[in-house]
């Protein structure tokens, strides 16, 4: 069901190299943008009218506006089931106590008397979150978006998610429910491509947004990255990826559920155990038959997903090469499962969220660790973090100098403008000191 490689009885070739022995799954985001691209141009020129266009074509429903009326987000949370509403409460109150620390304070440093620069930290001021439809209706990742742009500060949070024909061409309900638990009230039924361009171009019925973050599929991913440099995004969202690096303490039911569990997701979806101890690959390997076939998504995820070239077993000659293995890898998602889990887990460099120990199972971070899910993946974690408050945050320098502190180092930058040949830039500064820059 899940491959092998065999790293041991070698020393490990360093990063790249190293990269490219580990599986990954082909998510090809640069072929789906020549596709994005029209539809997305098409948004652009006929606003409202192509957003149902796109809804008939691709979502199969006869829209009459894009916008959620507000009765359909009130009903949604009436509905909603009370112990999905009481999970909900709860993971968004965890979620809340963590992203509420990371908010950013101003800060002022003397770089000499009377010359501060100051950084302060201001809210984007409108974000467009996505929430996919399908075979991904999850009101958690509703959680996880809104809250941080929330604990941010950010004013107009608007969300879309694709129309559903089931029901009526709105969003899930449970997704609705989740934007009325939150106090989002702005909600579009949009999918896909034509819902970032309507977030990156505006329409008649919404307003443009500064920023889109939210996972999707491959065209929600490529149409983020036509936008690009026209609006912030946050890292592209490949297929869901969990890798676990166990010893020999391992409980192997708990690695096969664990492996399971992301596989879950989608048949692209990768779940990799990376292992010194043989005896526990063995004994993952023969969970995993039990247990994938006791749950429900099996043929059309967790079994291509698990024998798919972008999961397996590595094994490795112990912790050291086992380290250097995840960190090459860069998961998503990283679990420990080693004696003293912790001093490992420190020694991570790359991982979107880090695991540590028995009771941190990745279903944990999903849904009620108080952490983020919207996660880098595809390596993007040697480079990138997950969602958080900061995503939402620009930092600003304010420079603030008086006469004397300019006067002390003018002679420096008039210095610098004429080394790269910008003497204007140098005039700037002797206007100020009549002509004669001081020390020059
Ligand atoms: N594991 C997914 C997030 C998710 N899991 C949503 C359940 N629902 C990517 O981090
Ligand atoms: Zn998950």
């Amino acid at each position: 069901m899940i491959s092998r490689i065999d790293l041991r009885g070698n020393a490990l070739p360093e990063g790249g190299a190293l990269r490219d022995l580990l599986p990954r799954a082909e998510f090809d985001v640069e072929a789906a943008l020549e596709k994005v691209r029209p539809i997305c141009e098409d948004v652009h020129h006929r606003g409202t009218a192509a957003l149902i266009e796109y809804a008939e074509k691709f979502d199969g429903v006869t829209l009459e506006r894009i916008r959620v009326p507000a009765e359909a987000l009130a009903e949604a949370l009436e509905k909603l089931d009370p112990q999905v509403k009481a999970a909900l409460e709860e993971s968004i109150r965890r979620a809340r106590t963590v992203h509420r620390a990371q908010r950013r304070t101003e800060h002022t440093t003397q770089v000499v008397p009377g010359g501060t620069v100051t950084e302060k930290w201001v809210p984007v001021e409108r974000v467009g979150l996505y929430a996919p439809g399908g075979r991904s209706v999850y009101p958690s990742s509703v959680v996880m978006n809104v809250v941080p742009a929330q604990e941010a500060g950010v004013e107009s949070i608007a969300l879309a998610s694709p129309p559903q024909k089931e029901f009526g061409g709105l969003p899930h309900p449970t997704i609705l429910a989740a934007c009325a638990l939150l106090g989002v009230d702005e909600v579009y039924a949009a999918g896909g491509a034509q819902a970032v361009a309507m977030f990156a171009y505006g329409t008649e019925e919404c307003a443009p947004a500064n920023m889109v973050t939210g996972p999707g599929n491959i065209w929600v991913a490529a149409a983020k990255r036509y936008f690009t440099g026209r609006i912030g995004i946050d890292t592209e969202a490949g297929p869901t990826e969990i890798a676990v690096l166990a010893d020999e303490t391992a409980d192997p039911v708990h690695v096969a559920a664990d492996l399971i569990s992301q596989a879950e997701h989608d048949p692209m979806a990768a779940a990799v155990l990376v292992t010194d101890c043989v005896a526990l690959a063995d004994a993952v390997e023969r969970e995993l038959e039990p247990q994938v076939a006791a749950t429900k998504h099996v043929e059309d995820r967790i079994k291509p997903a698990l024998a798919g070239r972008q999961s397996a077993i590595v094994l490795v000659d112990g912790l050291e090469q086992g380290l250097k293995v995840v960190d090459a890898y860069g998961a998503e998602h990283l679990e420990i499962q080693t004696a003293d889990a912790a001093a490992v887990a420190g020694r991570v460099r790359n991982a979107g969220a880090i695991f540590v120990g028995p009771w941190a199972p990745v279903s944990l971070g999903d849904y009620c660790a108080g952490s983020n899910h919207v996660l880098p993946t595809g390596g993007c974690a040697c480079h990138s973090s997950g969602l958080s408050v900061q995503s939402f945050l620009k930092g600003i320098h304010i420079v603030d100098y008086s006469r004397d502190a300019l006067a002390e180092v003018a002679h420096h930058v008039v210095t610098l403008a004429e080394a790269e040949d910008l003497p204007a830039h140098g005039a700037a500064l002797k206007a100020r000191f009549g002509w004669k820059v001081p020390g020059q």
